[in-house]
């Protein structure tokens, strides 16, 4: 390399990239500073939860159907790239003049600044990783923008001509012999800064991970020991299901790393366990606030509950079961003593998001609680460690608030959740449904014995009964059933069928406990969940 190429302007693909360094060392410094003072008030995961909150419900519905699981990684990942377009944009503008690209790094920053401190339950503290982000963001596009421009070339003095405007010095074309270079850092001195940037921007990232990690997690809690009558009510041995004999059948219980995830968070809230509490207050009697030993304290019950989403279309892939650990809502709800007016149970979680749940239903005698275990270890955080709602028979979103920090006792007049305010239905129990595992849908199958299997919910109703198929519209035939785990958990089903060459409608329904025929009534999950005789075709050949 020439002494010329080494000391040539930067162009405008470096200015850009500049503008990207610049941006991240602003977000993995924000991110460093919000694990250490507001865990929740990153900037990036403020706007992405905004971005959520904003959505319109039936597009909120269409993204969890479509992408899944997936949705979330989706939305951050698009948040990113418009933040780091814009970051690029910045850049181009600070080749210019430097003010031109930090105000619209400041710009961008004032914004996720304001979603972060206008987010319900946020204060004060939330915009100082906000301003963190800034300072660092708009110091390091200081720093590379003298870096940048200190070094650059200047006309010989004795060449003629109009000054070159020092911005547009990469792209022009002069020559050698016009231009010479004055001492200062090189191009390659500019890039080498901003790769020793980018590699503190990733370490600030990385270590807020880590300081995130340390806080107390689901890792050190330690829970009564199944075995120890005196401490709970633990049910039975866990039955072994079809799980090894049916192929492509779900297991009854849900690994969890398979179990569905379903809520308006970014990211996974960090609770630290030792300062979180669970306060019962609105219509009570007195106002009660319990730490997490105040729970593992009390009377703790152990139950096998399927969990399910309203959004869950037939046949859909948003139900888990697993065995949960936890304080009966009755048991909590009698130490404050509620008053005579509340029909609602009001939860808030540690973000300030809000899940209704029908008092009446909670209190009806089933197995609600407010859990602290599932499948013998503390809640994953995922799942809403430290402690979350399970109510058996009513679908996610109007019970099983996660991260739970507030059970309010007030009405539905007086005060909507979340998803109320969404339009979405208050009382809402699971549908009976009954799902096809396998085959899968538009399955090719050699002709000859095959396994029609799945699984069949009808909690609060009964349990499942029965699970039976009908082939290319024909009579309803009874499955043989599994284990059966309680009228709250699923059931595993399965027909074996003599498949011969053609194509071939398969439909399965349930029959509950107390007789009640799924009825094919089809129906989308807004705004009580969806339903309707799940039903897919299949090619033997
Ligand atoms: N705090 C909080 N709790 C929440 C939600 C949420 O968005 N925030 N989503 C609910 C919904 S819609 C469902 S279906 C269940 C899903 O629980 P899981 O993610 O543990 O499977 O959590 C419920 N609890
Ligand atoms: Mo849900």
């Amino acid at each position: 390399m020439t002494n010329d190429e080494q000391t040539r302007a930067p162009g405008r693909p470096t200015w850009a990239w500049l503008g990207v360094v610049s941006t991240l060392v602003g977000l993995g410094t924000g991110q460093l500073v919000a694990a250490l003072v507001r865990p929740d008030a990153s900037p990036v995961l403020a706007t992405g939860s905004t971005v959520i909150d904003l959505t319109p419900t039936p597009v909120k519905n269409w993204a969890i159907e479509n992408f899944g699981t997936l949705d979330k990684t989706i939305l951050l990942g698009s948040v990113l790239l418009v933040v780091l377009l814009l970051a690029a944009v910045a850049g181009l503008l600070a080749r210019r003049r430097f003010v031109l690209g930090a105000g619209v790094e400041a710009l961008l920053v004032l914004v996720a600044t304001v979603l972060a401190v206008t987010r319900p339950q946020a204060g004060f503290l939330d915009a100082v990783p906000g301003l963190a982000t800034g300072l660092a963001g708009v110091g390091a596009l200081a720093v590379l923008h003298r870096l940048a421009t200190t070094g650059t070339l200047r006309r010989r003095p004795e060449a003629a001509g109009t000054p070159v405007d020092e911005g547009d010095q990469a792209d022009q074309a002069e020559t050698d012999d016009e231009l010479a270079a004055v001492p200062g850092p090189s191009r390659r001195g500019v890039l080498l800064a901003s790769a020793a940037l980018a590699l503190l921007a990733a370490a600030a990232g990385g270590a807020a991970r880590a300081v995130q990690r340390l806080r107390g997690g689901p890792a050190d809690v330690v829970l009564p020991e199944a075995s120890d009558p005196a401490l709970f009510h633990p049910t039975g041995a866990f039955p072994r299901g079809l799980d090894d004999r049916v192929a492509g059948i779900t297991p009854l219980r849900t690994p969890l790393a398979d179990f569905y995830r379903v809520d308006t968070r970014l990211d996974v809230p960090v609770v630290d366990v030792e300062s979180w509490t669970l306060t019962i207050d609105g219509d009570v009697e007195r106002e009660v606030t319990l730490t997490f030993d105040d729970l593992l304290a009390m009377d703790l019950v152990e139950r096998d509950i399927t969990l399910t989403c309203v959004s869950n279309s037939v046949g859909g892939p948003y139900a888990g079961g697993a065995r949960w650990l936890g304080v009966r809502l009755t048991d909590l709800l009698a130490m404050a003593g509620v008053g005579s007016t509340a029909d609602q149970i009001l939860s808030t979680d540690v973000d300030g998001m809000t899940i209704s749940t029908p008092l009446a239903v909670a209190t009806d005698g089933r197995d609600a609680m407010i859990a602290v275990g599932m499948d013998g270890a503390a809640l994953p955080r995922e799942h809403g460690f430290p402690a979350r709602m399970v109510v058996p028979g009513l679908y996610g979103f109007v019970s099983a608030c996660k991260w739970i920090t507030r059970m309010t006792l007030t009405t539905y007049d007086a005060q909507q959740a979340y998803w109320t305010e969404r339009g979405w239905a208050t009382d809402a129990p699971i549908k009976i449904s009954a799902r096809i595992d396998t085959p899968r849908a538009l399955e090719q199958l050699d002709a000859g014995r095959v396994n029609i299997g799945g699984v069949a919910w009808a909690q609060g109703s009964g349990g499942v009964g029965r699970v039976q198929v009908s082939i290319d519209g024909g009579p309803w035939t009874d499955a043989r059933t599994g284990p059966d785990v309680g009228n709250d958990y699923w059931r595993q089903w399965y027909l074996p069928w003599d498949a011969e060459a053609g194509s071939h409608t398969v439909a399965a329904r349930v029959v509950t406990g107390s007789g009640t025929v799924q009825q094919n009534v089809r129906a989308e999950p807004f705004p009580d969940g969806a339903s309707g005789v799940h039903t897919l075709q299949v090619s033997v050949g």
